[in-house]
């Protein structure tokens, strides 16, 4: 079952039901923002304190950070880009299946983009809702010229407590550590006691989100890139929409082209980045 619903603010957004998985997708940025297998716990999180407004991006879920990653050289321009608040239109679905449903939303260049950004593209997010979570994010430049292209599928995933919580599969692979940006090697897998922001290269195996006796996979293409990002006790008080102890209830792996694994696509090409999350 697809069904289009609103808020009393006017907020849209997808409501997705199958005999599989649940889920919930804003037309503001695509942005899922609930995914839940069928008698199972949450897979992402979501910010209590989350706005639902037009303009705002949401907190939790899977911001899409395009067509830059982190800041652009202009300050004035939003963090990790304005596909996450702008309106996509909701294109179609298939629900041909009862164990899945698939979706398409899509943004195209306009007037207000055009102010932000100067080139014509074509953003397509496919979704699949199933026992898995499908997330391929299709760019395509319809302008004259190339365009350099970074982006992250931000994905938050909730934990029982970050204490709990260890991620496989980056072990040995080099990140840019981004509280002190120097260039480290990864040791092990990766606890969490203090904040981490940090964008591993070369990225290749499936990473592993482990939480007590929960596993889940992140299998990536169209990707060598993955932030890992928890932003502890201080930066948690300096975000917005985010409760003091929120950043004990989750943590980002983030499937990326960000830093050295930047895209150029040149004029008619496309290019996708895929995360598959089961
Ligand atoms: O991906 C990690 C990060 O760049 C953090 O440094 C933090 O800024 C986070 O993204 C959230 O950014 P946002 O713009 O959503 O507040």
């Amino acid at each position: 079952m697809i069904v289009h619903k609103k808020l009393a603010n006017g907020f849209e957004y997808i409501e997705i039901k199958n005999s599989a998985a649940e889920a919930k997708i804003a037309l503001q940025g695509a942005h899922i923002f609930h995914y839940k297998r069928a008698d199972e716990e949450q897979i992402l999180w979501l910010s209590e304190v989350s706005d639902f407004e037009y303009g705002k991006a949401i907190r939790g879920g899977v911001p899409i950070c395009w067509p830059w990653f982190g800041f652009n050289e202009n300050k004035n321009l939003p963090q990790h880009g304005f596909a996450r608040v702008s309106m996509w239109e909701f294109i179609k679905s298939d629900e041909s299946d009862e164990k899945s449903s698939s979706l398409i939303f899509r943004l195209t260049h306009g007037s207000q983009t055009l102010k932000m950004w100067r080139y014509k593209f074509e953003l397509e997010l496919h979704v699949t809702i199933s026992d898995k979570l499908t997330m391929e994010l299709k760019t395509t430049n319809l302008d004259c010229e190339s365009f350099v292209l970074t982006q992250a599928l931000h994905t938050y995933f909730k934990v029982s407590h970050i204490s709990h919580a260890l991620i496989k599969g980056l072990d040995k692979k080099p990140y840019l550590d981004a509280l002190t940006w120097k260039n480290e090697i990864q040791e092990g897998d990766i606890t969490f006691n203090q904040e981490v922001d940090r964008v591993y290269q070369e990225v290749t195996d499936e990473i592993i989100l482990r939480d007590e006796n929960r596993e889940i996979h992140i299998k990536n293409s169209g990707s060598s890139s993955t932030v890992v990002w928890n932003p502890w006790i201080e930066k948690t008080l300096r975000m917005s929409a985010m409760n003091e102890n929120a950043y004990e209830h989750m943590l980002c792996i983030e499937s990326a082209n960000a830093f050295d694994d930047r895209k150029v696509l040149k004029p008619q090409s496309s290019y996708t980045i895929k995360a598959v999350i089961f």
